[in-house]
């Protein structure tokens, strides 16, 4: 969860300093966590002049300089949900539209895959879902890559960085022992999606960082 939002910021050039949280021993319950995300999950970006959960601090003094895109100290608002802080970075700070889009059909078409990899895979990737609600997820993702590159508007956008580590967990883990499942096979457009964002380097560089953790 966390690294799809990495992979956004450094598709972005965007400057940033990961805060990693030990989830086993529940530091996304404590207080200095809950004050900016009150659903006690990761990930939660802090911007220095606004965060999406809304929470308003009283005492907020925006630091930084929000027009040079750079991620300073923490201070009056914050944001949870990793569609929603991917929303917000894109219509923040993408704005040569390098992984986002301009026109409003193509925003709403990302709005709809966002919501579709949350509500559809589920939250954690630890958690049990279904063999079944799995595959059935990657055939509509067949459906629409056997005729398309992308899923929206002919490029790589954050529509598809959302799939990336969940997907990643599933072929690694969830999936790969079940009798019966080949990816390459029966998901071939997915297969050749999943490995075209595998290659990009910012992507590299967010796992080959979340490996030395
Ligand atoms: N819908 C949320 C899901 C967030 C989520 O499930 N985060 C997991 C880590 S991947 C978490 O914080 N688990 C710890 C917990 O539930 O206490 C999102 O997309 O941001």
């Amino acid at each position: 969860m966390f690294r799809k939002v990495m992979i956004v910021l450094e598709e972005l050039g965007l400057h940033y300093e990961p805060v990693y949280l030990n989830l086993s021993a529940n530091e996304s319950k404590e207080e200095k966590h809950t004050k900016y995300n009150p659903n006690g999950r990761i990930p939660t970006l802090i911007d220095h002049v606004f965060a999406i959960w809304c929470v308003p601090h009283s005492d907020a003094t925006p630091l930084g300089d929000a027009s040079k895109g750079t991620v300073g100290e923490l201070n009056c608002v914050s944001c949870g949900e990793s569609g929603a802080i991917i929303s917000y970075v894109t219509e923040k700070y993408d704005r040569t539209r390098k992984i986002s889009f301009e026109k409003f059909e193509d925003k709403m078409q990302l709005l709809q895959w966002l919501f579709f990899q949350a509500s559809g895979q589920g939250e954690d990737p630890s958690a049990i879902i279904g063999y079944q609600e799995i595959i059935r997820v990657l055939g509509v993702l067949e459906s629409v890559l056997s005729q398309h590159r992308w899923l929206v508007g002919e490029k790589y956008s954050v529509a598809d960085v959302s799939f990336i580590t969940w997907n990643h967990a599933a072929f690694a883990c969830l999936v790969k022992d079940y009798d019966g499942f080949d990816l390459e096979k029966d998901f071939p457009s997915v297969h050749r999606w999943h490995n075209e964002m595998l290659g990009r380097p910012a992507v590299d560089k967010v796992f080959a960082m979340w490996q030395a953790w």
